[in-house]
């Protein structure tokens, strides 16, 4: 079994709910097991800015799936929860499943980057995964607890209903 990390984003169509839901298909997939997930987190939005705030969160998952089908997974799991893909860079989205880490491996294929490419600098990415995973790398030896200190909290808090 490989561990992986999930980012899970959503700033439509109630964003709670779409990262609860999220969570819970990850913990009902046949081939994925859920293993912690952090608080779910509330965050201003990196990119445009006449868009609603974003709940984020990350999950901690092990699988046998591979790379790619793991992202034919996350991917499904958009799809199912009304996740329209459009042309604007870093525009709304009801459900967005990043694989952040998969194992310490580094893959660079056409449809997936792992480590994902903002990761070290989204703090609402490196928060919520220092929650679970405090002692964590990544594969090149950058160690989180010192990344974490780099990063601005920039208004990102806990969401409490
Ligand atoms: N892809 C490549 N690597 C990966 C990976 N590691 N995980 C490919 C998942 N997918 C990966 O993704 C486009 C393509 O990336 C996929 O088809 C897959 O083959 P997408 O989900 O359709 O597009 P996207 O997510 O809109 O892409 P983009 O521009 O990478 O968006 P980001 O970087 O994810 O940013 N503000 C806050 N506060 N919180 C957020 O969560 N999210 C975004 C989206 C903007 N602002 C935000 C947040
Ligand atoms: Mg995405």
């Amino acid at each position: 079994m490989i561990t992986a990390y999930i980012a899970i984003g959503s700033n439509l169509s109630d964003p709670v709910a779409q990262a609860q839901k999220a969570i819970e298909a990850l913990r009902q997939h046949p081939h994925i097991k859920l293993v912690n997930c952090s608080s779910l987190y509330s965050s201003t939005p990196m990119g445009p800015q006449d868009q609603p705030d974003y709940i984020n969160a990350v999950a901690e998952i092990q699988t046998h799936l591979t790379p790619l089908e793991l992202l034919d997974s996350t991917q499904a799991i958009e799809l199912e929860q009304g996740r329209v893909r459009k042309a604007e860079r870093w525009g709304p989205r009801s459900l967005d499943l990043d694989i952040l880490l998969y194992g310490d491996q580094v893959i660079n294929h056409e449809r997936l980057t792992v480590p994902h490419y903002g990761m070290k600098v989204r703090e609402f990415v490196i928060y919520p995964l220092y929650e679970i995973a405090p002692h964590l790398s990544l594969p090149d030896g950058t160690e989180l607890q010192y990344l974490i200190k780099t990063i601005d909290r920039n208004g990102l808090s806990i969401w409490q209903a």
